[in-house]
């Protein structure tokens, strides 16, 4: 069992597929553990995409990702990291494989409807960033 970090993020809300984005996850066999909407504030995007801070992209990455309500969520599963990456896409949608959720929903490399942790060492930083152990649940 391994559990990872996902948001739908504000163009994702915005389209009003949350469930349609929670739906494959648990269609794959993840357990939504942890869950809930917020409006993060620029600094808390900053603080989560720090990794990114020396890149050009970062001002509207984190402009974007303060831009509006995103649901936040913690999944349980085999391989939850993977399959996770795997059901989004790439990262352009432009990339993205048929039937991944960038390829059937992403409008643009930035605004891309979804995140995912990318290894065990950004879980164990994504995870705790939102979530305290009572709000997770499995
Ligand atoms: P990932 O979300 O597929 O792991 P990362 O490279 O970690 O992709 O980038 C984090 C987020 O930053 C992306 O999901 C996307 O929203 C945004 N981003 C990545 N590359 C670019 C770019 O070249 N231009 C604008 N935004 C980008
Ligand atoms: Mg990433």
């Amino acid at each position: 069992m391994e559990r990872t970090l996902s948001i739908v993020k504000p163009d994702g809300v915005k389209k009003n597929i949350i469930g349609e984005v929670i739906k494959r996850f648990e269609k794959n066999g993840l357990k939504v553990v942890g869950l809930k909407l917020a409006n993060l504030s620029k600094k808390e995007a900053e603080g989560f995409y720090a990794v990114h801070k020396s890149r050009p992209f970062f001002e509207s990455l984190t402009g974007f990702m303060s831009s509006g309500p995103v649901a936040l969520m913690v999944l349980s599963g085999d391989n939850a990291i993977k399959k996770v990456r795997d059901l989004m896409g790439a990262t352009d949608p432009k990339n993205a494989a048929p039937g991944t959720i960038r390829k059937d929903f992403a409008d643009s490399i930035e605004a891309n409807i979804v995140h995912g942790s990318d290894g065990p060492d950004t879980a164990a930083f994504e995870i705790p960033y939102f979530f305290n152990a009572l709000e997770i649940f499995e």
